[in-house]
């Protein structure tokens, strides 16, 4: 039986959380971000703001240019995160399978709980009904039978939509949007496909993998994946996993460096090929070996950044395979490569430019929270680095 999952987005977020507080904003062009006098740029604006061109991520001094009587507002991290974890409890109440994604945003799997509502439709509209009642928000429900498809169906139904993709339909439903609406094409991305003449998700679902492979890398079959509405990815509870790894014993105990590298290589991409499943990026590598006289050892290394590169851990892993090598002449029995301090890859939180410190210290606090924009990059030397929008992943 197909999934039933949703993907739930509270609709201009900051700005709304203002509004409920103070009624008096509602139906006026607001932006949250800072004054306008202010470096910064806009973290959210309101619908009404938006007629005006205004959007996230905008240069504030263009946002007044643009809409002079907008009214701008510091904004309250606190405040916001208050209404996160009022409106995450409230999804905990629906169903036990919740995957918050960032503050506003969260996947539900649904399925089987749904017939307590009716249907799934019903039990979305109850959702909606409670967010407003209770936060006063208006949030955007997609139901799909995966998280890629539930995800463009929620943005494609803002403000205080709605939206169900009956499941085998999501080809159909995805086919005729233009290219930018799939979860990680982001700008450059988009380019590229445009320049190979590819404007919609359904004419990038039937070109070929291997073309995208050779511009992607790793990523074009996932691309590819999502254009034909195809996403395995489980709504995982955070916290699910904390690290990643594969070993492997040897048959017969070694210190054949070939081959020793050779098996480095093929678990580094086992591990790197999981982290982008759950679309992950690890800051932590450890090396574990265990040899001949069954001691073991493990050596860690914490990259600059985080990374979800088979690459980088290959690499990572090889220097301190050589470090631990150079200190004694034992074989090794069992070689294995970890990864962990996994986070989501993406969204500069810290947009705000005067609480970027605060934004800071939620980032941190809230490590769970998966940031919106950026599924990167695997370099594999010959393709480009991909550094796209990957809202959920
Ligand atoms: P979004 O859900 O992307 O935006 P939104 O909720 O304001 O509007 P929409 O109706 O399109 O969902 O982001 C949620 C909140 O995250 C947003 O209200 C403010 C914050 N944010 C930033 O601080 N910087 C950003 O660049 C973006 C996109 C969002
Ligand atoms: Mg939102």
């Amino acid at each position: 039986m197909a999934r039933q999952i949703m993907h739930i987005d509270l609709d201009a977020f900051f700005v709304s959380v203002e509004q409920a507080e103070n009624p008096e904003l509602k139906g006026k062009p607001v932006v949250v971000g800072g004054r306008p006098d202010r470096r910064g740029v806009v973290a959210s604006a309101s619908y009404e703001a938006r007629a005006f061109g205004l959007h996230a991520g905008m240069p504030l001094a263009t946002a007044y240019r643009l809409c002079p009587q907008a009214i701008f507002i510091e904004g309250s991290f606190p405040k916001y995160r208050r209404a996160s974890q009022r409106f995450m409890t409230i999804l905990a109440d629906f169903s036990p399978f919740l995957e918050p994604v960032s503050l506003d945003e969260a996947y539900l799997d649904v399925t089987g709980f749904e017939s307590i509502y009716g249907s799934s439709h019903q039990m979305a509209a109850a959702i909606k009904k409670r967010i407003k009642d209770e936060l006063g928000l208006c949030a955007s429900v997609g139901i799909a039978s995966c998280k890629v498809v539930a995800k463009v169906a929620s943005e494609l139904s803002k403000p205080d939509g709605l939206l169900e993709v009956a499941a085998g339909e999501e080809r159909s439903f995805l086919t005729p949007l233009p290219i930018a609406k799939l979860p990680g094409v982001g700008k450059k991305a988009e380019r590229i496909l445009k320049g190979l003449g590819i404007n919609t998700i359904g004419e990038l679902s039937i070109m070929p993998l291997a073309t995208l492979k050779s511009h992607f890398g790793v990523s074009g079959e996932i691309l590819w994946r999502y254009a034909n509405g195809i996403d395995d990815r489980k709504v995982a509870p955070p916290g699910a996993a904390k690290s990643i790894s594969r070993e492997t014993t040897f048959g017969k105990d070694t210190r054949d460096h070939p081959l020793l590298t050779a098996t480095l290589r093929y678990l580094s991409e086992r591990v790197g090929g999981e982290l982008r499943q759950r679309g992950k990026q690890a800051r932590c590598v450890t090396l574990k070996l265990r040899y001949a006289d069954f001691t073991t050892i493990t050596r860690r290394h914490t990259l600059r950044q985080g990374s979800d590169s088979d690459q980088t851990i290959f690499d990572t892993g090889v220097e301190l395979l050589n470090k631990a090598l150079s200190q004694g002449k034992r074989k090794v029995r069992l070689i294995g490569i970890g990864v962990s301090n996994l986070t989501e890859p993406g969204r500069q939180l810290d947009m705000l430019d005067s609480s970027a410190q605060r934004l800071r210290q939620l980032n941190e606090a809230i490590d769970r929270i998966r940031k919106k924009y950026g599924f990167t990059a695997i370099q594999t030397g010959r393709t480009l680095l991909l550094k796209e929008i990957f809202p959920t992943t």
